[in-house]
This record gives C-alpha cells, structure tokens and sequence, in this order.
C-alpha cells in the first residue's frame, strides 16, 4: 500500500494561502481585504463593504479543493468519477476500471465541470490486504475536503464504518448508491418503492449508527444523465462553493462586528455627554421614536443609507427593514418593562419632576443614561444583522 507521502497528488488542505493573513485564528481572507472592510464598516460606507465582499469571493470561488471517492472495491468509484467528468472508462484520462481491483493507490483526477476541485479515486476496502483501521490511516481522510461514499448492492459494515468516522471529523460526505440499472433490471418490486427501500434501508442503517440525515443519491454510472445524477451535479457545485466561501465570509463578518462593538464601546462612554446629544440631534431625549431614529443615523442603517444598499444589491429595502428589531418600537418597549414603564406619559412627568431633586435626580440621570446606552446596543445589534445580510447578500 502507497504510504500518504508517496502519493501522486498529495491533496492541498485549503487554506486560501496565496493573500497575506489577517490575525484572527480563522485567517482566510487577506491584510488588505481585512483592512478595506473594516474603513469601511467604521464609515457606514456599505457599497465599498460590497465591493470588498465581492473581490475576497473571486479570489477564494478557486481555491482547491479535495473530494475523496471511497467504499469498497468493485462497487463502481472509479466509474462513478468517469461519469461525473463525463468521460467513457475508454478515454486515455479515464480512471482505470474493472472487476479485478485495479485502483492501488489514490489517484487525482480533474473535472471541467468543478475547477480546482481535485477527485481523488482511493483504492476500495475490503478486498484491501489491510484492516479498516489501517485504511483510514492509510488514507489520511483529514485532507480532504467533502466525501463521496460509493456503495452497490449492499451498505456494507465497512461503508458504515466509513460514514462514522467522516462524521465524526465534522466534514460532509454523500452516500451515492450506484449501479442503479442492475438494480431495476432484475427487480420486482415497483420501480418507486425499489428506490425507496434502498434510501430507507441506508438511512436506518446509519441512524442506528448515530449517523443521521445522510444525503443519498441513487444514481448508474452508465447513465449519467438519469436519477439522481443531474442532482448530484448540482449539489456538488452548490457544497463546493459553500465550503470555499463560509470560512471568508465568517472571517468578513467577524471583522464587521468587531467594528460596531468598538462603535459601542466609544459611544457609550460619551453617552449624557452635550456633544453626542447635539450630534445625534436629539431634541428630546426622553422619546424612544427619536433616540431610536438618532442612533440609526449613527450607524447609517437609516431609509436612505439602506435604500442604497437595497438597490445595489437588487433587493427591496423592506427585507433590510423587517430584519430590525429598532424598527419595532412596540416590542422594544413591551420587551423590557422599565423602558415601556417610563414611556407611559404620567410615569414621565413624574421623572421630569424627579430629576429636579437633589440625589433622585442623579438616579434618573443615571436611569436616562441606561435607557440611552439601551436604545445603542439595540440598533448596534440591528446593524450586524445588516451586515451579516448585506455580506451573504453580496455573493453573487
Ligand atoms: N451495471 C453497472 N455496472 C457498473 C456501474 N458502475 C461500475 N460498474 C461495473 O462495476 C465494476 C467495478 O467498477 P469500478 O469502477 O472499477 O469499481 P471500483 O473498484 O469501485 O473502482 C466494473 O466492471 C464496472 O463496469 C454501474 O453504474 N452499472
Ligand atoms: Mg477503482
């Protein structure tokens, strides 16, 4: 058996290497895009946050990426990778196939279909001279990316044992149960109830195992057009570019909070304070309605700075709006009594009373103080689900 340093194409553990780093753990987005998002989430400059989203997704939509074939040998993987780059077993670049086991150490294959993706063709278990323990190790699955279980005939214990322990690395995999024709040539069941004991008995299968929700694909490698294929295509594509682009983007959208908690934190300070109040242009500070619009003006999540987000991004504003909690005055107020309390108009004319005396006054300042800091954390929060809006919303 080949040992992991020898093989032909040592699987590339995405890392989205070739931009310089930012500090935080999950690096993968670069210095400069890190720089450029925080400017401009300080700025509330929320077309220039597009556009850096949309330039750190073009350089990762090509990062590698490593998908390992396995099951045991002889249940179609080499044919099944054939298909899926749309090649006959018969081409000079076709992975080898064929009854005996011809697939002795892991291959890399391309495929137009999915740039930069790597498909490895492992060599099967059970017809290995080695246990399954030595196979996993053997095979270093740590590398790869996403799995794609080939299983025929019978989900073997060996397929199940594959299925847990890519489970438990947290990494997604696919049950694709192959052969398909086989199956409905010599059936005798219906063809839809054939296709659902198969699923069933996978599922059951795995859920006795702690292994639940599994996605299964029915398909024939022979007929890479029928079944389940054309969906395993798409789902394919879909999971590839999710997984280059989720650890960016938590990386943007980490960066982004971290702007408006340090936002917060200035804010808060100056809270009381003449110069906040007469930059916020708060008349009366005792209004929740004003504060609220104050502070969303502060944090350019106002009509007209959402509106332009709205249209560059192609979306009405409404969906923007309906994900703020500041927008909802009723439930800001019933959600905490002291606030709605000193909304009611007699429980505020008794405030403007007690702030004239000594001691309870520096309690209501005090209270006029926590209501403001209050009204600030909420429309804070609102901005970062804007902006964890605006960023999923900006990958086109
Ligand atoms: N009928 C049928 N035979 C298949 C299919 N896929 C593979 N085979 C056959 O199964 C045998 C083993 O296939 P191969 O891809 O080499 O299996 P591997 O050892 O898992 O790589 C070959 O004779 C293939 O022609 C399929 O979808 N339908
Ligand atoms: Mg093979």
């Amino acid at each position: 058996m080949t040992q992991p340093a020898q093989f032909p194409h040592t699987p590339i553990p995405i890392s989205f290497t070739s931009d310089v780093q930012y500090n935080m753990d999950c690096s993968v987005v670069s210095e400069m895009s890190a720089m450029n998002i925080e400017k401009a989430v300080g700025e509330g400059n929320w077309l220039e946050v597009i556009s850096v989203v949309r330039k750190t997704m073009k350089t990762v939509s090509s990062a590698p990426v490593s998908i390992a074939v396995t099951g045991d040998s002889g249940n179609g993987m080499s044919s099944f990778i054939n298909a899926l780059r749309g090649i006959g077993h018969e081409e000079e670049d076709s992975a080898p196939t064929g009854v005996v086991q011809t697939t002795q150490t892991p291959t890399s294959y391309t495929c137009s279909l999915f740039p930069n993706v790597a498909l490895w063709d492992l060599p099967g278990t059970g017809a290995a001279m080695q246990s399954l323990d030595n196979y996993l190790e053997e095979m270093q699955f740590s590398q790869y990316d996403l799995f794609i279980i080939i299983a025929s005939e019978q989900f073997s214990t060996n397929l199940v044992k594959l299925a847990k322990t890519i489970h438990g690395l947290g990494k997604r995999f696919y049950i694709v149960w192959t052969k398909l024709d086989r199956d409905l040539s010599t059936r005798i069941l219906s063809e839809k109830q054939l296709l659902q004991n198969i699923r069933d008995n996978i599922r059951k299968t795995l859920q006795g195992e702690g292994v639940c929700e599994p996605i299964i694909f029915l398909v024939s490698s022979f007929y890479p057009l029928l079944h389940d294929f054309p969906e395993l295509r798409d789902t394919l594509h879909r999971d590839v570019f999710d997984f280059r682009c989720h650890d960016p983007l938590e990386n943007l959208s980490l960066i982004c909070e971290k702007v408006i908690n340090d936002k917060v934190t200035t804010w808060q300070g100056q809270i009381g304070s003449e110069s906040l109040q007469n930059t916020l242009g708060i008349q009366n500070a005792d209004d929740p309605q004003e504060c609220l619009y104050a502070y969303r003006l502060l944090f350019h999540v106002d009509d007209n700075s959402l509106q332009q987000v709205a249209q560059s991004l192609g979306k009405p504003m409404e969906e923007y709006k309906a994900t703020m909690k500041s927008r909802d005055l009723p439930t800001v107020l019933t959600e905490n009594w002291a606030l709605s309390w000193m909304n009611c108009n007699t429980a505020s004319y008794l405030y403007s009373i007690l702030s004239n005396i000594p001691i309870v006054g520096y309690t209501s300042i005090y209270y006029l103080r926590w209501r403001q800091s209050h009204f600030l954390k909420i429309v804070a929060e609102d901005t970062k689900t804007i902006l964890r809006k605006i960023l999923k919303d900006s990958i086109i």
